[in-house]
């Protein structure tokens, strides 16, 4: 008998985390006609780029994980970035994704035909696909510091998401620029194991200290003997995290006693002087919490300086502050990334000749994080607003995913040709965000890469969970949708 549904053509660009969760999905809900697109070599995004030392997730890997794939081999509670990208990487493999992949394929241009969505990759294939999905990440593009000087340094100078790891760092002098997660991370990885490591800092960051216990083998054992404990696990985890979601977003006594606990744990930090440079003068999670088990003792090790001058420029041998050059061998920029660009830029071309550039005027919007009025059939993983401040990636990929298979679930049975959010439902979405962000802690007055171009918070002004809600079936009152 034939198969009553239709078969979509979907298009998915990007093969790391968010797509790699999607596509499987897909193929799970026996759906075949699945490609991504992905522009490098290799599967896994953000944990294929980011190979520096010390690399970890700052969420509990019980919960970084897709809820279908659970891993009971987690070896620490906060595991390293190559066991995350083998993690990623397995996934891609056991479901099948990995065979869909067309790798060092760039989308340049995404154009609604009438019909469908016509898809031109850089080597000037084009195709055509009922839905096109982006995956592109939110941390992508590496963000280079604007520093006079900075390309006449004559040694090794990379970004932390592009490591040279041909560059043996054991005997060097090496100047450190940034200090979020990422240039904590490193910090902490190289001290003492360097010759000497200037940390270049513009503003404190709160770091919250949090110990890495590793996994025994019985626990791991435990973890795959018993599938309900592994689940159990991972549903304590996110509990957990989601419990204190919302009280850390707004004034109140959790949020007095976590400002009270970031600064008991500076007390750490023996010499006052130092420990008044590391003091921020803005709210913890105003910008993204630090999660680290070592920072504090890492930054007073001997090898250690930090350096809290403005930088004024580079020279082909150091970086200079108030007049003062610190020789440095090595450039490590951990200065963070375009966190605005999502789909960009790559051209995405709706019906009329709507472009996402023209629709984006004014900043990113998206209906309730996935779908953008004026592009039918087009949904974004990881897209603006997402509740991405301290809170599991995996988790806000699996919703927006189980959301995109919804719509697609339901073309199949030909409940529909084209959806896409009307304008009024996004701009009534915005009016409760916009209403609701001055409220949170984001808001309270710091600068981060959580800032929007109109330096509005571009994140979920509410708790995670209430994302999960509002995604947790399409509203056809808020689509403009056309019958199959
Ligand atoms: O980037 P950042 P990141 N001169 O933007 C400094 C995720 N992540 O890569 O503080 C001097 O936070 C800048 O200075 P200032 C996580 O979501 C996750 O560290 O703006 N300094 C800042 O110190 C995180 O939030 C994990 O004054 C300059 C730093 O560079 C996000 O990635 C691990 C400068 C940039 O900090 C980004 O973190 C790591 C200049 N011209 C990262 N320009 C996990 O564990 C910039 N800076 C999951």
């Amino acid at each position: 008998m034939s198969d009553p549904l239709r078969e979509p053509r979907i298009a998915i660009i990007g093969a790391g985390m968010s797509g790699i969760c999607l596509g499987a999905l897909l193929l799970r809900a026996g759906i075949r006609d699945v490609v991504l697109l992905e522009k490098n070599q290799d599967l896994g995004g953000t944990w294929r780029d980011n190979s520096y030392p010390g690399i970890a997730c700052d969420v509990p890997s019980r919960f970084y994980q897709f809820t279908f794939a659970l891993n009971p081999d987690w070896t620490h509670r906060y595991s390293p970035g190559a066991e995350i990208h083998a993690y990623f990487e397995k996934v891609a493999r056991d479901t099948g994704v990995a065979d869909r992949v067309r790798f060092g394929t760039t989308v340049v241009e995404t154009r609604w035909t009438g019909a469908a969505w016509s898809v031109t990759t850089d080597d000037g294939v084009s195709a055509e696909y009922d839905f096109v999905v982006s995956a592109t990440g939110i941390l992508h593009h590496p963000r280079y510091p604007n520093i006079e000087g900075l390309d006449s340094f004559a040694g090794p100078a990379f970004h932390s998401a592009r490591w040279d790891h041909s560059v043996d760092l054991s005997d060097k002098r090496v100047g450190l620029i940034g200090t979020g997660s990422t240039g904590v991370q490193i910090l902490s990885a190289l001290a003492g194991n360097v010759d000497r490591l200037l940390l270049f800092q513009r503003t404190p960051h709160w770091v919250m200290q949090l110990a890495n216990p590793e996994f025994r083998p019985i626990t791991r054992r435990l973890h795959r003997r018993f599938p309900a404990y592994d689940r159990f696990s991972y549903h304590a985890a996110r509990k957990q995290i989601e419990s204190l979601s919302p009280a850390l977003l707004h004034p109140g006594k959790t949020r007095r006693f976590l400002t009270w606990l970031c600064r008991r744990q500076l007390n750490k930090i023996v010499d006052p002087e130092l420990r008044a440079k590391l003091t921020p003068d803005s709210q913890p999670m105003c910008r993204r919490l630090i999660i680290s088990p070592g920072y504090y003792d890492a930054i007073q090790d001997p090898t250690v300086e930090l350096v809290t001058d403005r930088i004024e420029r580079i020279t082909p041998t150091g970086v200079v502050t108030d007049g003062v050059e610190h020789p440095v061998d090595v450039l490590v920029l951990a200065t963070g990334f375009d966190a605005h660009a999502y789909v960009r830029p790559m051209r995405l071309v709706g019906p009329g000749g709507l472009t996402l550039e023209h629709a984006w005027a004014d900043g990113p919007r998206a209906y309730r994080t996935v779908a953008v009025p004026g592009f039918p059939n087009f949904f974004m993983l990881m897209g603006p607003n997402s509740p991405v401040g301290n809170y599991a990636l995996t988790a806000i990929a699996e919703t927006q995913a189980n959301y995109v298979l919804d719509w697609v679930q339901r073309w199949r049975r030909g409940e529909f040709t084209t959806a896409e959010p009307t304008a009024e439902a996004t701009d009534r979405y915005y009016r409760e965000v916009d209403a609701a962000l001055p409220d949170t802690v984001w808001a309270t007055g710091c600068d981060s890469w959580y800032l929007g171009q109109n330096g509005k918070p571009e994140l979920f002004p509410w708790a995670p969970e209430q994302h999960k809600v509002m995604l947790a079936q399409p509203r056809d009152d808020e689509f403009h949708i056309v019958a199959g």
